[in-house]
């Protein structure tokens, strides 16, 4: 039974069990809006056909408005995910932000385009901007589970500025031990970079076609027994190589001064806004909300909601 283990922690394979959304931006940790500058599904379902057209931003697009967010050069930027579109299901839901079982890598790619609001997703070039895999038996989604939804990348100083699509992507294995069973999470914002500088990444992929069946991180069993730390082994995230930037760029606006590895906090004293963070481990932010009630999803994460 060389998949029992599995078993144990892939209950989510049905419909709307413990899938997620990706559903707002936050820039510097000032929240950009629910579903504002984003292209949101309303079904929380993954992909698992590699080929399928919503690789690169999703299908099914319920929530896509003319919004562009403006990102800084070096700006921290945030990726929030829900179970479901506004957050948890229900009073109780143990897999808001995603169920814990849904191992895997995180990853941001970006794509330059014209006009970030109204482009289309064929044909674009994707580079990677951030990933994070395995180390040891955290997985990247074991952090964004800790951040309380939240994934995080660093926006590369000299990227060139202008009009990128974002693509947020998780990347579930509990079901990854047969081809087929690795579950693609994604969904795209609308952004654009400020104050950057010229470079512009030669290492670009299309999606669909960056990923395939036969990766070594597509198709795997990350099971040793009932632990899912890949036997304890390296594990290769799929997709190129994370583009390198040149560590400084002409042309560029120096990044501001509270500009930090780890996110800033709204600091107003009036409390977070509707859908903003309002509570949770280590939060030190706003513990009231300016419009609706905060109510807790989990021990790491509170949420002003209606
Ligand atoms: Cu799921």
């Amino acid at each position: 039974m060389k998949f029992s283990s599995a078993l144990v922690f892939s209950a989510c394979t049905s419909v709307a069990f413990g899938h997620t959304i990706f559903q707002k931006v936050s820039v510097n940790g000032q929240d950009q809006g629910q579903l504002k500058g984003v292209r949101a599904t309303n079904s929380n379902n993954p992909i698992t056909n590699l080929n399928d057209g919503g690789m690169a931003c999703n299908n099914n697009l319920q929530y896509k408005d003319n919004n562009i967010i403006n990102i800084p050069a070096g700006a921290r930027v945030g990726a929030w995910w829900g179970h479901v579109i506004g957050g948890p299901q229900g009073s109780n839901d143990p897999d808001h932000p995603i169920a814990a079982s849904h191992k895997g890598p995180t990853m941001f790619y970006m794509a330059k385009v014209d006009n970030a609001a109204s482009t289309g997703t064929s044909g674009l070039k994707w580079f990677k901007v951030a990933e994070e895999g395995l180390s040891g038996s955290k997985w990247g989604v074991d952090t964004m589970i800790a951040n309380g939804g939240w994934q995080y990348f660093n926006m590369p100083m000299c990227v060139a500025s202008g009009n990128y699509l974002l693509r947020v992507e998780i990347l579930a294995l509990h079901s990854a031990y047969s081809a087929g069973g690795a579950q693609v999470y994604v969904g795209c914002a609308q952004i654009n970079v400020t104050g950057g500088g010229s470079s512009t990444p030669s290492n670009t992929v299309s999606f669909p076609g960056a990923y395939k069946s036969s990766d070594p991180g597509i198709t795997l069993n990350i099971y040793s027994g009932t632990l899912p730390n890949n036997g304890g082994k390296p594990y290769t995230i799929p997709g190129p190589a994370v583009s390198t930037f040149p560590s400084s760029c002409s042309g560029s606006s120096q990044p501001p001064s509270n500009t930090s590895q780890t996110p800033s906090q709204p600091s107003s004293g009036a409390g977070a806004a509707l859908y903003a963070q309002c509570g949770g481990t280590g939060w030190t932010g706003p513990t009231t909300c300016v419009e609706g009630t905060c109510k807790a999803s989990n021990e790491y994460y509170s949420q002003c909601l209606p």
